[in-house]
């Protein structure tokens, strides 16, 4: 049901994309937290929409391909290295297609604010044959999903609407205009050949692919989305996303075209303003994608220098693209590192690894931090659940006394989204020296601001469900060592725990559970309100019984 309308509001883009979903009828908002994206679920749900975490983000993705397919309208939101996690499904939904409106918010990080790589995720719009919308401020984060709800269905496919950091985070005004075109009420209407990806119905699926990104190519040429600004002739600038905002201020006399859609291209439109100035560049924050492609259509465009791929872009920057400078650039200021908080149950843990002289492979989240002074206790992050891969990888091939070293370091968050595949690999692939996993259970995402997940119990919303048991998991799965301690109980059980299953050369895992301690007062009252809530319930049966 559409909110009523307001005048103005003052929204993040992430908290635009939350509203706009709600305008738009969204059934069901699924995603994994990852920063820059993870306020648009918690603004949605905040707003009364459907809204979950999912375990990791192919899981959300699929989630939102099946409620897709089931007609409604779904919203699927991650950081963007949880498009890689996504990705077996990205490909093949734009196979299958969409019935009811799909859109995959791809958050990404150019400047690492808050990631371990800044990967430009336009290319999976390119690699997997999908259609993206790139919104430059809150308004357009706001309108951009609207109409791209609309834009999935009218052709079928998915949308990744892509934001950025700058966009996700910064607040500016919205008006809530009324959004194109109304959700249908979801209901299955079968159709085999469209959604069973067996080869004999891929092949002619893929060709419908290419044919819809054709359709959509010539929507593209003179749609809302497609912003073309004339003004002076001298110079021209093909953009997109956060950087229209810079070149705005940063050329006021020049002619602008912003790409709304930047996947796939509008390239009549293009040529059209290429051929209306005099220079024209193309400015693009990360890779030089749009430039390449223009490059290949033949068209006399100029990009941007390498040094410019790296990092965001900003007014300075681009004026300095504008005029080819290539003076060195002020170092960015130094912020002050981040540590773990003081009382953080982490900290035990990585004062033992250190002093046990053990080399971790450890894996992302707060107590990647272990990696710093004064622990210095982390040898390698790749990307999350590579902890206990890598240390099995370790222990397969190192000599026997190094091997006998290595432990794998993972999050509780950390382990439900992927940690499970790599402990069944573990059982069934075991090193000859056995291997330790320790599951830092803290109750929380601590990493990006205390998200529920399914190892705390507790839901989106923060209320009672279903509680995945570590133990009980890793018993299942086969693993015959299965302790729990407490890091911070200062009774030495944790070092001699971490030693004695070292020594063992078998396969253990080592729970060190302690909740976060910025989160404990909060999963505090959470866990109240819950009893509270059981109480009032069952007290209510007994009423009911006893009438
Ligand atoms: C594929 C992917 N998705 C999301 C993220 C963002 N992220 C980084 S660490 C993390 C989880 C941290 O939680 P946990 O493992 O419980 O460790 P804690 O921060 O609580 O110590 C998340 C969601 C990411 N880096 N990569
Ligand atoms: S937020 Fe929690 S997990 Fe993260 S460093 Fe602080 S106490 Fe530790």
């Amino acid at each position: 049901m559409a909110k009523q309308l307001q005048a103005r509001m003052l929204l993040s883009g992430d908290e635009a994309v939350a509203l706009a979903a709600l305008n738009a009828g969204v059934l069901l908002g699924t995603g994994y937290p990852g920063t820059p994206s993870t306020e648009i679920l918690e603004a949605f749900g905040a707003l009364g929409g459907k809204a979950q975490w999912a375990p990791n983000e192919k899981v959300a993705l699929e989630v939102g391909l099946g409620a897709a397919f089931g007609g409604a309208r779904a919203l699927v939101t991650m950081k963007h290295v949880g498009v890689n996690v996504a990705a077996d499904v990205l490909f093949t939904a734009a196979y299958t297609g969409v019935t009811g409106g799909l859109i995959l918010v791809s958050a990404d990080d150019p400047g690492m604010a808050s990631s371990q790589n800044e990967q430009d995720n336009r290319h999976y719009a390119r690699a997997a044959g999908v259609i993206m919308l790139e919104p430059a401020d809150s308004q357009q984060a706001y309108d951009f999903t609207g109409a791209g709800f609309a834009i999935s269905e009218q052709f079928g496919l998915p949308v990744i609407l892509r934001m950025t950091t700058r966009v996700c985070h910064s607040k500016s005004i919205v008006e809530q205009k009324p959004l194109p075109q109304p959700a249908a009420a979801p209901s299955f209407q079968r159709d085999i050949p469209a959604r069973v990806m067996i080869p004999a119905h891929a092949r002619p699926a893929h060709r419908r692919l290419r044919d819809k990104l054709a359709q959509v190519a010539a929507y593209a040429e003179s749609c809302a989305q497609t912003l073309v600004e004339p003004r002076g002739k001298a110079l021209g600038i093909i953009t997109s996303g956060i950087t229209a905002m810079h070149v705005r201020d940063a050329a006021p006399e020049a002619s602008v075209l912003q790409l709304g859609v930047s996947y796939p291209l509008p390239l009549n439109a293009i040529r059209e303003f290429v051929a209306s100035v005099e220079r024209c560049l193309v400015i693009e924050e990360g890779d030089p994608i749009l430039v390449t492609e223009l490059l290949a259509a033949g068209l006399k465009v100029e990009g941007k220098s390498e040094r410019f791929r790296f990092g965001e872009l900003n007014v300075d920057r681009v004026r300095r693209i504008i005029a080819r400078d290539e003076s060195e650039e002020a170092p960015a200021p130094r912020g002050k590192p981040p540590m773990l908080c003081e009382g953080c149950s982490h900290r035990p843990v990585f004062e033992t690894l250190r002093d046990l002289n053990c080399i971790v492979a450890g894996d992302i989240g707060c107590y990647t931090l272990g990696v710093l002074p004064p622990f210095s206790a982390m040898d390698t992050c790749v990307c999350m659940g590579a902890s206990i891969t890598v240390g099995l990888g370790l222990r397969h091939v190192l000599p026997e006394a190094e091997a006998r070293r290595v432990v794998s370091v993972i999050g509780d968050s950390t382990f439900m989204h992927s940690g499970l595949t790599g402990l069944a690999e573990m059982v069934y692939n075991p090193p000859a020296t056995g291997h330790v996993v320790m599951i830092l259970d803290n109750g929380t995402t601590a990493m990006t601001g205390q998200q529920e997940h399914p190892g705390t119990g507790r839901d989106l919303r923060h209320e009672p469900t279903h509680k995945i048991n570590f133990e009980e998991v890793c018993r299942a799965m086969g693993l015959k060592q299965v302790v729990t301690v407490d890091p911070l109980a200062g009774d030495g059980a944790l070092a001699t725990t971490v030693s004695a299953a070292l020594a063992s050369g078998e396969l253990a895992v080592i729970v060190a559970r302690r909740p976060c301690i910025l989160a404990a007062p909060k999963i505090r009252q959470y866990d109240k309100a819950a009893a509270e809530k059981l109480l009032a319930r069952n007290a209510a049966c007994s009423a009911a019984v006893t009438e």
